[in-house]
Order: C-alpha cells, then sequence, then structure tokens
C-alpha cells in the first residue's frame, strides 16, 4: 500500500475489479456479501508474505501503549519506522538499565521487527523529513501528550492536506471530557478504568495489577483500530482519525465489574465470597478477592511447599458441572448428594468451609500434580507460574511466545514474541533497532531524497543529538 502512495498519495481505492488476476465470488450459498477478491494464492501457507505486507507505519509512540501497537504491526508484516528524538531517543531506552551502555529492555522488548530514524520534529529541515515520512506512510501512530502533536505542526487538517489517505491513530489517557489534557501512564488508567476499585482484597485498600491493561491493553485496542481502518480505507479511499483513551481501553477489560455494578440494584452478588460470610453489599462493586468473575466460586489454594514457596498455589474453580469429581477427588464423596452441599445454591454460605477442605487436599501436592489430576477429570485449575517458570517453559518457546533474541550491544535476552499466531502470517522476531540506526537507509531508500538533499538535511542539524547540532551551526 505505502508503495502505491509513492507517486500519487491520493491515489484511488484499490479494491475495484481492475487487474485480470482479480476474480468476483458472489458468496450466495452462505448468504455472504458479494465481494471482489485476488485469485487465491497457490503458495504454501507461510510463504505468501504476511498480513500485513505493503503497510508503511509512521510510528511517533513512545514508552509502552504506543510502542505495543505498532510492535504488533511489524509483526504482522508492516514496515515501521520509528522516529526519536536525536540524541536521546524513545525516553524507555535508558530507563531501568540492566546492561551499561546497551538499551534497556523495557526498550528491547517493545520494539522488535521496526527500523528506527532520529529527527527534529521541531526543526525546518526535520519537518521537512515528517512531511516526507507522512505522504510515504499510510499510518501515523502516536501517544505524545495531549496537543503535542499539535504543537509539532502536524495537526489533523494538515496531515490530511498531505496524505488524504493515512489514518493517524492515537493514544491518550482520557477522551474528550473534564481530563482530557492529563498526561497519563498505566496505573493512572488502572485506577481512572474501574480496575483498582475492583482488585484487592474487601478489607485492604485498591490493587493495580501486574498485567499492563492500561498500556499493553490499550496498544492492542489501538492495533485492532488501525486494521479495521485500514480495512475501511480500501473502500472508501480515505484515511481517518482512530483514538483510543486508556480510560476506555481498561474499562472495556473491566466490563465485568460495570455489569455487577448494574445487578446490584436487583440485590446482593451472591456469587461473592462476602455474600456467604454475610456482609453487607455497599452502592459499588466491592473488591473480590479472587473470587473468578464468571460468577462460578473460585480460590487461591495453597499447594505442597506454600507459604515458603511464594508461587506454590493454584487457581481451584468449584464449577457446578465438575462438583462431583471435585468431591471424589478430595475425599468427600458425600457431598455429592448430601443437600447441605449438592447444589451451587445450597454451596454459597458454606465456600470457605469447602475451599478449606479443598485446600486440605492441595496442600498434600504440588501445583503441578493437582493440574494433573484435575484436568483428567475435566476440572479446570490454575497453576500459579512464577516468571521463571514461564522463562524455563519449553512448549512456549516451541511456539514462539518466548524467544531468545541477539543484540548487539547488550547479548542474548528473552522476549515475548506475537501472542496471535496466524497460519499464513508467520512472525519471526527482529532485534530492536539501534537508536537512529536506518536514518540513511530510510532517507534514501524510502523518501527518495538526493544525496545533496540528505547532506543539506544532516549539515542543518536537524537529525542529530544537540552537541553536533552546535557544531554544524
Ligand atoms: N523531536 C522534537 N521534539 C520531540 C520529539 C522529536 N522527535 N519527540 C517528542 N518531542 C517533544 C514533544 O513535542 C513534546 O514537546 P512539547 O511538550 O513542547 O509539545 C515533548 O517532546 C514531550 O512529549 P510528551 O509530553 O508526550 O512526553 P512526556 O514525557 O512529557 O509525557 C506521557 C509522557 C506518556 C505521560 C505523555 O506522552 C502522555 O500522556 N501520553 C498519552 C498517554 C500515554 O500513552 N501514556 C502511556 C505511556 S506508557 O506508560
Amino acid at each position: 500500500m505505502a508503495k502505491k502512495t509513492k507517486k500519487k498519495a491520493a491515489a484511488k481505492p484499490k479494491t475495484k475489479a481492475s487487474s485480470k488476476k482479480v476474480v468476483k465470488l458472489a458468496a450466495k450459498k452462505n448468504g455472504a456479501a458479494k465481494a471482489s477478491m485476488p485469485k487465491m494464492s497457490n503458495k504454501p501457507f507461510g510463504k505468501d508474505g504476511k498480513a500485513l505486507d505493503g503497510v508503511r507505519i509512521l510510528d511517533f509512540t513512545h514508552v509502552q501503549s504506543g510502542p505495543t501497537c505498532t510492535q504488533l504491526l511489524a509483526w504482522f508484516g508492516a514496515d515501521v519506522i520509528k522516529v526519536e528524538r536525536p540524541g536521546v531517543g524513545d525516553i524507555t531506552r535508558g530507563q531501568l538499565v540492566d546492561v551499561k551502555g546497551a538499551d534497556s529492555l523495557y526498550f528491547t522488548m517493545l520494539n522488535h521487527n521496526k527500523r528506527s530514524i532520529t529527527v527534529d520534529s521541531k526543526h525546518a529541515q526535520g519537518k521537512r523529513v515528517l512531511d516526507a515520512l507522512i505522504k510515504h506512510c499510510d499510518v501515523l501512530v502516536e501517544n505524545f501528550a495531549p496537543g503535542a502533536l499539535d504543537r509539532m505542526g502536524l495537526t489533523w487538517d494538515y496531515i490530511h492536506k498531505l496524505n488524504p489517505r493515512m489514518i493517524v491513530a492515537s493514544v491518550k489517557g482520557f477522551g474528550p471530557g473534564p481530563y482530557e489534557d492529563c498526561k497519563v501512564y498505566e496505573n493512572v488508567a488502572q485506577c481512572a478504568g474501574g480496575s483498582a476499585s475492583t482488585t484487592g482484597f474487601r478489607d485492604g485498600p485498591p490493587l493495580v495489577t501486574g498485567a499492563q491493561i492500561g498500556d499493553s491493553g490499550t496498544g492492542l485496542h489501538l492495533a485492532l483500530g488501525i486494521v479495521s481502518a485500514l480495512y475501511q480505507r480500501n473502500r472508501t479511499g480515505r484515511g481517518q482519525k482512530v483514538l483510543c483513551a486508556m480510560q476506555d481501553g481498561v474499562l472495556n477489560l473491566a466490563r465485568v465489574k460495570l455489569r455487577d455494578q448494574q445487578r446490584l440494584a436487583h440485590g446482593p452478588l451472591t456469587e461473592y465470597s462476602q455474600y456467604g460470610e454475610g456482609v453487607p453489599f455497599g452502592d459499588a462493586t466491592p473488591r473480590a478477592g479472587n473470587d473468578s468473575g464468571g460468577g462460578q466460586p473460585g480460590r487461591i489454594l495453597k499447594c505442597k511447599g506454600a507459604p515458603q514457596d511464594p508461587n506454590a498455589y493454584i487457581y481451584f474453580i468449584t464449577q457446578a458441572p465438575v462438583w462431583a469429581p471435585i468431591c471424589d477427588l478430595i475425599g468427600e464423596p458425600t457431598w455429592k448428594t448430601d443437600p447441605e452441599f449438592a447444589t451451587p445454591k445450597a454451596r454459597l454460605p458454606k465456600l470457605n468451609q469447602i475451599f478449606a477442605r479443598i485446600e486440605e487436599w492441595t496442600m498434600t501436592k504440588t501445583k503441578f500434580e493437582v493440574m494433573n489430576l484435575c484436568n483428567a477429570v475435566d476440572i479446570p485449575v490454575g497453576p500459579i507460574l512464577s516468571m521463571k517458570e514461564i522463562a524455563e517453559e519449553q512448549s512456549l518457546r516451541k511456539t514462539g511466545t518466548v524467544v531468545e533474541v541477539d543484540h548487539p550491544v547488550r547479548g542474548k535476552y528473552l522476549t515475548v514474541g506475537n501472542p496471535i499466531k496466524m497460519s499464513d502470517s508467520i512472525s519471526d522476531v527482529k532485534r530492536s533497532p539501534l537508536l537512529g540506526e536506518h536514518t540513511d537507509e530510510i532517507l534514501k531508500d524510502v523518501l527518495k531524497f538526493k544525496a545533496n538533499e540528505i547532506a543539506e538535511i544532516k549539515n542543518s542539524g536537524a537529525l542529530s543529538a544537540p552537541e553536533k547540532k552546535e557544531k554544524a551551526a
């Protein structure tokens, strides 16, 4: 797609059946809409390029939320050009540094498969490079503080005029409203999106979760918005703005808690432990400890080795359909028919007693033994896996979910590969770029600047760190 926009930024949409290769498929049988499709590939699956081949991304992201999005797009085959401030780059390059002189894991693990160009966006020659990038890219992705892009002169109107096909995708902390001008980080979003008020134990303070649902969660949402906008562009020929607010992304992931908020108007939440314990409900969804959000009673129980081993625990769910095998497994077969225990409703006030008995049993076994015994009779359980165990888990290495990457400065390190597996678009994980590593090739090969133009831009100091700028002046 980006290639097609090189000569003519506002070229006609490509979906019309113009080439001989295109055949019309009228899917009458299944009632699907009439669609124009390219001729079906006869190459083996996984050997005919990647899903987003030909899409070029102007990646103006930093920290975590935006880079998560553009890393996914890169794994799907997009050419992601990361624009960074000369001399500094994405601030995470130098945050939580573990190997002196090397880009941090914070940076490397969020910026695989990208190219890096350094450009001072507030310099006139830097602006010239950005304008060229806008003309040659399909999508601009950014997660600057509110107003920062406009202050660079890159308003929607300006970008849309330069390249009407460009999709402009943004992460912001809040959507339009009273907080729209606020800067936001992960935990701010977890709190403002309703997650923290519903996480933790009833008698303790609100808690944030370790999973980065504000940053990475919103990046994921944004990636879906971008891909959908690209799909719509095939029909309309024009770009659009895509906005994901972190508050909205977190709330979307916490929607079961807004569900429970509304259920409260009709009585207590009977599947919450607090109901069985006789503790009255207030007017907002309470924190529910480790109760399961799906309405099935669940708890985290000790296994052999706990509490000395902080991860010798298992998540145990007493789902109604597997109550009988649970009773057999823990040595309480009479609970299957005893009216005090036989039905989910009868069990609700006795969950503490029931889970204490199950825990007596789980404490005699390791979490993996519990997992094997339970899964043999279709009882779903969740061993609490430490990051050490996950890093060493060979099945995750085999699927490419945990990948070892080699980096020229830091050496080998582990990362999380693409969690979305596609049979015809196989992701390979390439190391993150060094700061400005691809500046020259992008100016020359992508933006087609001539040698004298490149020299002019470079000599202006627009692509280099402040000390070089001083020399150039
Ligand atoms: N050349 C020149 N200037 C550049 C530049 C470049 N290549 N790249 C960035 N800058 C400038 C910006 O223009 C901005 O300048 P102004 O304030 O003068 O307009 C400045 O760098 C700082 O950008 P910022 O405000 O986005 O960065 P920050 O560190 O102050 O704030 C953050 C960081 C994350 C709080 C803010 O960007 C934000 O709220 N983003 C939206 C929400 C988000 O994504 N948060 C998640 C981050 S991950 O936890």
